[in-house]
């Protein structure tokens, strides 16, 4: 497993509309565990293959405590199929826009489709910070991030801050990083 850079914004990659994928193969069960070990070494709770530059449907997650056994889940061509009126509000982060979290609301529960790492489909209603999180994930996969739901000054505000931290810390890559 290779740990792989996070692109962070302004990299129009991230603005990108990822694609379906064909089938689970062997290359796409590598991509899952590459992007596995990057969302921990980060560390993160989700990440989207866009964020390591692949504009594939494919998103990997681990909502487990530090005290808890890893729970790796993935997600392959995700679709929502329902969600309910009510929202929740969640303190978000995103390891593409580093040190910035803004509060987002979200609906609360949402009815998904997926395939997992066995090219299996599951269907399964996701509620709390699963819900919050696929959802931001599957943003990604259209290109969409949190600070877009955000007024055009916190916007402005956030990026600033991203740039800021950049210039003192300009590569952010993992400590096992194989490209530089
Ligand atoms: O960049 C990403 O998409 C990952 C992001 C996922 C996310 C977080 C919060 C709400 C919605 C989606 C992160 O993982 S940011 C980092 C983070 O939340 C975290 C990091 C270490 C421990 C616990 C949480
Ligand atoms: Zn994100």
């Amino acid at each position: 497993m290779t740990i792989r850079p996070i692109l962070t914004v302004p990299n129009p990659l991230l603005k990108e509309v990822s694609k379906p994928v064909d089938a689970v193969t062997d290359e796409i069960r590598v991509l899952m565990d590459d992007m596995l070990e990057t969302m921990y070494d980060a560390p993160g709770i989700g990440l989207a293959a866009i964020q390591i530059g692949k504009p594939v449907r494919v998103i990997v997650m681990d909502l487990a405590g530090p005290e808890d056994e890893p729970n790796p889940q993935y997600f392959v061509n995700p679709e929502i199929l329902e969600t309910v009126e009510e929202t929740a509000p969640y303190d978000e982060g995103c390891l593409s826009v580093p040190q910035v979290y803004e509060t987002i609301d979200r609906p609360s529960r949402v009815r998904l489709k997926y395939l997992n790492y066995d090219g299996k489909e599951v269907e399964e209603w996701a509620e709390g910070l699963y819900a919050t999180c696929i959802q931001h994930e599957m943003d990604h996969l259209e290109g969409t991030l949190f600070i877009d739901y955000l007024s055009r000054l916190k916007k402005t505000r956030a990026l600033a801050k991203v740039k800021k931290a950049q210039k003192f810390a300009p590569v952010a890559h993992g400590s096992d990083c194989d490209c530089c």
